[in-house]
């Protein structure tokens, strides 16, 4: 094997973001650019003398246009880069949390994943790269920043001279090693049974499969990306659910035109069958691009995220692998804090985090979570160190089984929610996205929100209602991770207020075109006759004060949210 060193010049703009780093497409087709990002990668972890030999990479991606092209390209540098081993999926093909497992299960040095997960897909759509170090969960902010400064200065690559390999057929292909010594496998592998294998040890299948054969209907979206083979094997193979039960399970390059992000707007499919009314299925979900966000429907009814995730945590013994109780719950700061209320009650640590999962990882590595989730559909547990969407959708499959188990009248996906919120109380909650608004508008919304720090503790706002709303105090979020001590500033804009409502400013990490703009927005009903009431409409004021605070439409010319959840 030879090998290659390219000269090249730095890019500027490859600062991974919320989760990898994500651009179009043709900004990736650019000479250099791919290959420029991924010796960074290298360069990073060499410059820690972290690839010892012998070294596996897990290698897989969402099934995206550019996924073919980019999987010949990092097997080349991975050979040329001291790596003994990739590991790719077949077809180049694996979920976010499927190479989460394999680099646990297999215990490989880290993987690589392509990926711009919800994000559009096509010639003309996203194209992404996220690491995953050697706990099967994505790098951290201080490896992320090392990335970005090396790709900043970056002058050469390297690359071996292998011929294509073939992807699609499992097996082994082997290579004489860097410049003639030693060895360089790649090994195409099927993640489908491993992973299935992984979910049949933590959940009741039998339960579930007693559930689906009882008359219980389910429907399930893979929205033509990488979760449609997990789908069919666990559902259709394992549990015995009837094929119609699965929709748009057969991956495509452009996700069948779609967007491959699993909310109200998106998945309008699969909404639109679950809000038949009574002829629409039990319980319905989603998934998105690479397999790691969830959507749970009922009949007629939206279970938001950050619900399901307290819902989750409060049921969690009724699932085998937490049988024996949870030991911590953490959420993002967005994140409404339901899931805080069902911590208090089980006497648990509830940690509250940036948006990111890449900020879990030490809690979960450090025993003191067991389950995490976000707003932004996100829900997963220490089984893998990833958010997972199938896992969530067994989880309340799962529940679902054991509750109707043992009550002769069957219970349904809102009822779960309506006790839930009898016991705890409802965190009502809604998210309001502007989408891909001009870079300096978005900025000026943030300055002039934090030019108001000072003056807003204290102000009351005024109130169609007799109700007034007084801000108690306001920040830009940060975080102390108590594991590793690091610090991450400007996490998001807080307005707290003194009935324990609040407003949160954030600009989107994932976006890919001018800049998303998101608003949180959050009140507490402890009174059961207003749980009823939809979300915009108990928000309603809020909404009214987020704009008012931000000025928002004057300054984006924008007069309606793209995607409301
Ligand atoms: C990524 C991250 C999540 C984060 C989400 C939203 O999700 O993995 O932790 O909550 O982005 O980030 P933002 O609000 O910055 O757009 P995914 O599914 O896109 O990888």
């Amino acid at each position: 094997m030879q090998i290659q060193t390219i000269q090249t010049n730095a890019f500027d703009d490859q600062k991974p973001g919320t989760s990898g780093l994500r651009k179009k497409v043709k900004v990736f087709q650019q000479p250099h650019y791919l290959e420029n990002f991924v010796q960074s990668i290298f360069d990073t972890l060499l410059e820690n003398g972290e690839v010892p030999a012998g070294a596996t990479l897990t290698l897989g991606g969402d099934g995206r246009y550019y996924n073919r092209h980019a999987i010949q390209t990092i097997i080349q540098m991975a050979a040329a880069n001291g790596f003994a081993r990739v590991m790719v999926g077949q077809a180049g093909i694996l979920s976010t949390p499927a190479v989460s497992h394999l680099i646990r299960k297999y215990q490989t040095f880290g993987g690589m994943i392509l990926s711009a997960s919800h994000n559009q897909g096509g010639v003309h759509g996203d194209f992404g790269i996220k690491y995953n170090i050697s706990n099967g969960g994505p790098a951290p902010e201080k490896i992320t920043d090392t990335i970005f400064a090396k790709s900043k200065v970056i002058t050469q690559y390297k690359i071996a001279n292998l011929p294509a390999v073939d992807i699609d057929h499992l097996g082994e292909t082997d290579f004489g090693g860097m410049n003639g010594t030693g060895k360089f496998t790649v090994q195409v592998i099927n993640a489908v049974q491993d992973y299935a294998d992984l979910m049949q040890t933590l959940f009741d299948f039998s339960a579930i499969k007693q559930l689906l054969a009882s008359g219980f209907k389910m429907k399930f979206d893979a929205m033509h990306a990488v979760t449609g083979p997990y789908a069919r094997e666990i559902f259709i193979n394992r549990l015995g659910a009837p094929t119609a039960s699965l929709m748009n399970c057969e991956p495509s390059e452009d996700f069948g035109g779609g967007h491959p992000d699993p909310n109200l707007t998106y998945a309008e499919d699969l909404v639109r069958i679950m809000f038949a009314g009574d002829s629409a299925p039990d319980f319905g979900a989603a998934s998105d691009g690479d397999g790691d966000r969830n959507m749970i429907l009922g009949k007629n009814f939206f279970v938001t995220p950050s619900d399901s995730l307290a819902v989750l945590a409060a049921n969690a013994t009724l699932v085998p692998a937490y049988a024996g109780g949870i030991a911590g719950v953490a959420r993002s700061m967005p994140t409404s804090a339901a899931v805080d209320r069902v911590a208090a009650q089980l006497n648990i640590p509830c940690f509250e985090t940036p948006t990111g999962w890449k900020f879990f990882g030490n809690l979960m590595d450090a025993g003191k979570v067991t389950l995490c989730g976000e707003e932004s559909f996100g829900t997963s547990s220490s089984h893998v160190r990833e958010k997972d969407g199938l896992w969530a959708v067994l989880f309340w499959l799962n529940i679902l089984a054991q509750k109707n188990k043992t009550n002769s009248t069957p219970i349904s996906v809102a009822q779960i929610l309506k006790s839930h919120w009898l016991a705890y109380g409802r965190n009502v909650y809604s998210r309001h996205d502007y989408e891909a608004i001009p870079t300096d508008a978005a900025n000026g919304v943030i300055q002039h929100i934090k030019a108001q720090f000072d003056r807003l503790p204290n102000q009351t706002f005024a109130s169609h209602t007799d109700k007034s709303y007084m801000v108690k105090t306001c920040d830009d979020f940060s975080y102390h991770d108590s594991v590793d001590g690091s610090v991450s500033h400007n996490q998001g804009i807080r307005i707290l207020f003194d009935d324990g409502s609040r407003i949160v400013f954030r600009l989107s990490g994932t976006g890919t075109e001018g800049a998303t703009l998101r608003i949180y927005l959050e009140a507490f009903e402890p009174d059961s006759t207003k749980h009823d009431v939809d979300a915009q409409i108990a928000l309603a004021e809020m909404i009214q004060i987020a704009l008012q605070i931000s000025q928002l439409k004057e300054r984006t010319r924008r007069t309606e949210p793209t995607v409301i959840t």
